[in-house]
């Protein structure tokens, strides 16, 4: 990745209130388990989408009504600052970052710890005939973060990976280091996401253009899925499950598969009304809930929930072959 030219891109984009880092901090170190953390600058963005249901419509022509009416915890859009300066990885959690974190740390993941498993795809699998009609086998104890069914490498993002599995290696990291790893908050990830765009994806507005920096439901996916096969980007990612992180290119703050490959946790309760009362400054989402938001689509995902704007949830104990951890990192203080 090169550095010098993420930063002339990214840096300040927004302009309008740019606090910068303290002369002595990075623009992007790799920590202890070889992530790259990139600095992102403060800045207002605006958050969400009131993109009405007709042009959705023409965009997603095949999307049903219930599905774009069902958009509207996407509004208000709203201005958004965040005033402090932070890190984030520019990937998702790799198998093989985990794997070195469980190693040093003798964390048990909560898909083992808890004995009931995670999800995996299983090619004989029949979602009609179970009893929750999911998409994928499980919970089942042959599936965890090492095996969701699929082939992965060291590479791959973690799937099948808790909120408090996300929690404790935030905690391990953060202990480890002398810094304060965390989840992004809601406000951040789409900042983040977004880096200066206002379009339904850092690439643009047409769907198509996510073939170039995200691995989607696609052509590669279709065969597997024939049931969802209209739904499939037209186009070939390459990728029929997770792809190797990075394997796209990046957006303009240089993170890796902000659409697509892995839904990313967020620290953030889900709030389906948050947006019209939430603070500009900085929004920590509501006090109250069951359930945590994750965001960004994955590599099951159809186009119209990989936007910028999509929000989506679950409860903390959820583990799946979709789901998947970025960590973000406090700025140190200015002396
Ligand atoms: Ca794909
Ligand atoms: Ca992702």
């Amino acid at each position: 990745m090169n550095i010098k030219r993420i930063f002339a891109l990214g840096l300040c984009l927004m302009a309008s209130a740019c606090t910068s880092l303290p002369g002595s901090a990075p623009r992007a170190f790799a920590n202890t388990l070889g992530m790259s953390m990139v600095a992102l600058p403060a800045g207002t963005f605006v958050m969400g989408s009131e993109e009405p249901v007709e042009s959705l419509h023409k965009a997603y022509p095949l999307a049903e009504n219930y599905r774009l009416d069902n958009l509207s915890d996407e509004a208000p859009a709203h201005a958004v600052r965040i005033t402090q300066p932070f890190y984030m990885a520019a990937t998702e959690v790799t198998v093989g970052q985990f794997r070195q974190f469980v190693q040093l740390s003798g964390y048990v993941p909560e898909s083992i710890a808890d004995g009931t498993g995670g999800y995996g795809y299983n090619a004989q699998y029949d979602a009609s005939k179970s009893a929750r009609g999911d998409a994928f086998e499980g919970r089942d104890v042959r599936y965890s973060w090492q095996n969701p069914g699929f082939a992965q490498t060291d590479a791959h993002p973690v799937v099948n990976v808790t909120w408090g599995d996300a929690q404790a290696m935030a905690a391990w990291l953060s202990k480890k280091e002398g810094r304060s790893y965390r989840l992004p908050t809601e406000a951040e990830w789409e900042y983040a996401a977004r880096a200066g765009t206002r379009t339904r994806y850092h690439c643009g507005d047409d769907p198509t253009c996510l073939l170039a920096v995200a691995n989607t439901f696609d052509e590669a996916a279709k065969p597997y899925w024939p049931q969802f096969a209209a739904n499939a980007l037209p186009g070939n990612d390459g990728y029929a499950f997770t792809a190797p992180v990075a394997s796209f290119a990046p957006n303009a703050f240089g993170l890796y598969d902000m659409h697509g490959n892995a839904w990313e946790w967020t620290q953030d309760l889900y709030g389906e009304d948050y947006y019209a009362h939430s603070p500009v400054d900085d929004p920590r989402g509501p006090e109250d809930g069951n359930v945590y938001v994750r965001r960004g689509g994955s590599w099951h995902t159809w186009s119209l929930y990989a936007r910028s704007s999509y929000r989506n949830w679950n409860s903390p104990q959820t583990r799946y072959t979709l789901v998947g951890i970025r960590l973000v990192m406090d700025a140190p203080a200015a002396n």
